[in-house]
């Protein structure tokens, strides 16, 4: 694929290397967009949606919809300027019944991307939580579908509660000059000297073994 956001560094400079997440409701536009910077054929999880998932999985407002992302979407992109980075993207699957995936793929990441579609603001809530509980920087990006409303940003960022400090910006998922610059303003959040440092993952417990039976 020939792509001007895909250039090489001209030069032996080697690249620093990130991990940005992706995240947000189902159908936001995840799968896409990593899909739309990648420079490697992208890896996805999707899988067909079953009826085992009628009454589990919220499709309000993307019936239309017919597969999920079950695992994660990977991507990798690079850029030369302002500075030489190679971002690996990690996408995360969007059903809240998969969060508990979400600790491991934010492991160690630089930043995040909540992706939003005004017609179901609600379901960026879990990612937002998660982030802002983590500490991890993060920016929100409004995934501008056909025929959907466009707010102005204030009122984007009043119905989801975000202070000044979080950027919110559009984006069409779909193009990749779109997506790099939404990826290029959560590098530029989260290396910026005021930016909150991730918090590490939480310790799970270990359960001590059952004894045996009689023992
Ligand atoms: N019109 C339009 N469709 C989009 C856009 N982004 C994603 N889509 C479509 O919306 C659907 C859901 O996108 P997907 O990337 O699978 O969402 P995910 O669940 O967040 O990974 C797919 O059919 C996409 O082709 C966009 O910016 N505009
Ligand atoms: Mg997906």
């Amino acid at each position: 694929m020939t792509n001007p956001v895909h250039a090489r560094r001209p030069g032996n400079r080697p690249p620093a290397v990130l991990k940005i997440v992706i995240a947000g409701g189902f159908g936001v536009g995840k799968t896409t967009l990593v899909g739309a910077v990648s420079e490697i054929e992208p890896l996805t999880t999707e899988e067909h949606l079953t009826v085992a998932s009628n009454g589990i999985d919220d499709l309000a407002g993307v019936e239309a919809k017919t597969t999920t992302t079950v695992s994660m979407d990977f991507g990798r992109i690079t850029f030369d300027q302002p500075q030489p980075l190679l971002l690996y993207l990690f996408g995360t699957p969007g059903q809240d019944r998969f969060l508990f995936t979400w600790h491991d793929l934010c492991h160690g990441a630089l930043g995040a991307v909540v992706l939003a579609d005004t017609r179901r603001l609600e379901t960026s809530f879990t990612a937002i939580g998660f982030f802002e509980q983590r500490q991890l920087p993060f920016v929100v990006a409004v995934n501008q579908f056909d025929g959907a409303h466009r707010y102005p940003t204030c009122e984007i960022r009043d119905a989801l509660h975000l202070p000044a400090r979080i950027p919110v910006l559009r984006c069409d998922a779909r193009d990749p000059h779109s997506a790099a610059t939404v990826l290029i303003t959560v590098v530029d959040l989260a290396l910026s000297p005021t930016a909150t440092r991730p918090l590490p993952a939480p310790r799970i417990p270990v359960q001590p073994p059952s004894p045996a039976p009689g023992a």
